[in-house]
């Protein structure tokens, strides 16, 4: 395997790689944006196209020796259309914020006005936060969620009435309900605006079914490939034929520059792999672990943003036990799960302390965990934020933990 060749040529780094392999086989991941690609997607990623430069797209690049690398891109273009009922795709964004950029770049003037979910309440940075180019380049009116923690589509129509954004974003990085993209359809064309729909978390899900599509609503589609849809890392901008050159300018030369043919290739693998029939049930049961995952949080005790979840993740709301989603989420860590701090809606702490921790089932479901041992990873993790200071409790929890990452290896296959 490939780490004998690394080994061969620098020890320092082959040793660091074997030690994340360990980390990631001893650790329960529940960070909800992440996953475990195939042994044939993390292959493609490290093959010979990532020495070729091939900028512009197939069949009009700016470099001699494309044929090749065009028919890869052209396969990965064709699968992902397929995938999400598209007319064009542009597969060379290097991750998810730079296919958002993309979107923007074609659509906006700096100073047009966008409207975005509010970081805070789960939306992106590149939906507008101030700390984020969108925020900094463009005018930014935005959204939330009401009480229940559920997006106030009322409240989303009458902002966008008010502000006439020339952009709506819809989609978002820590949400665990349904989103309605005909209703944020509506609102678009009510309010003479675009709409973009970032799907980055539960592109998987969308993929198989398991969530409403943008498709047929949103006039730009954008993802990462390496969440719920579980291929390498990178993104994808989709929209309809009419905005299609426009869009790829916009990537290439406006954003990027040559495109990552290597993980292009790999995303096409990943593409195929869920275009399959074991992927629908795969992310049948990433929603089945989520939910199942929500209802052991909620028979032990420990609040939920919104009650629970439609999807893959879920955000626990620790401001009724008075602790914070730092504490929380590194006090895990010690005991092999991992996940992230994360607002809940109008947290009182700021966004390096917060109120909640965000947790998603992508990665222990593609590891083969099943809904009975989210009861048990449920009432690991509550009884472990109830006695967050008991070293000595911590420790058998942790143990626990170890004990169910036993049932389910990782990687078997990959040894040094
Ligand atoms: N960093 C990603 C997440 O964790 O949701 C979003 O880009």
């Amino acid at each position: 395997m490939e780490i004998e060749i690394i080994k061969a040529a620098d020890t320092e780094i082959s040793e660091l790689i074997l030690k994340e392999l360990d980390r990631q086989r001893n650790t329960i991941e529940l960070i909800a944006s992440e996953n475990f690609t195939s042994t044939a997607v993390m292959a493609t990623c490290g093959t010979v196209p990532t020495n070729k430069y091939a900028e512009g797209k197939p069949g009009k690049r700016f470099y001699n020796g494309c044929e090749v690398v065009d028919e890869i891109e052209i396969i990965a273009q064709e699968r992902v259309k397929k995938l999400f009922g598209v007319e064009h795709a542009n597969v060379q964004p290097h991750s998810g914020a730079q296919a958002n950029m993309a979107v923007l770049l074609y659509v906006l003037k700096p100073g047009d006005k966008i409207l975005g979910m509010d970081l805070s309440n789960g939306g992106h940075l590149t939906h507008g936060s101030p700390a984020n180019f969108s925020g900094m380049y463009f005018d930014i009116a935005s959204y939330g969620v009401d009480d229940q923690g559920y997006i106030d589509y009322e409240n989303v129509e009458k902002v966008a009435l008010e502000h006439g954004p020339k952009l709506i974003i819809c989609g978002a990085s820590a949400y665990a309900r349904t989103i309605d993209f005909k209703r944020f359809k509506e609102i678009a064309d009510k309010a003479g605006a675009f709409l973009m729909a970032d799907i980055a978390h539960i592109a998987g899900l969308v993929a198989t079914g398991h969530h409403p599509s943008p498709a047929g609503y949103a006039d730009f589609i954008t993802t990462t490939t390496h969440k719920t849809l579980r291929g390498p890392r990178g993104g994808v901008v989709m929209c309809s034929k009419e905005h299609a050159a426009g869009i790829d300018k916009a990537v290439f030369p406006g954003l990027q520059g040559g495109p990552l043919e290597h993980i292009i290739a790999a995303k096409a693998v990943a593409f195929k792999e869920a275009l399959a029939p074991e992927f629908k049930e795969y992310s049948e049961n990433v929603v089945k672990n989520a939910k199942a995952l929500a209802r052991s949080f909620v028979d032990n005790g420990i609040d939920l943003v919104s009650g629970g979840t439609d999807n893959h993740l879920m955000i626990i709301d620790l401001r009724k036990l008075d602790k914070t989603g730092k504490d929380i989420s590194n006090m895990l860590e010690k005991i092999h799960i991992t996940a992230n701090k994360n607002t809940v809606p109008n947290d009182p702490k700021s966004p390096f302390v917060t109120s909640g921790v965000r947790l998603g089932t992508p990665a222990i479901t593609t590891r083969g965990f099943k809904e009975e041992d989210m009861k048990v990873i449920g009432e690991i993790i509550a009884e472990a934020i109830k006695n967050s200071e008991d070293e000595q409790k911590l420790a058998e929890l942790g143990k626990k933990s170890l004990e169910l990452c036993a049932k389910y290896p990782l990687y078997p296959d990959l040894t040094a």
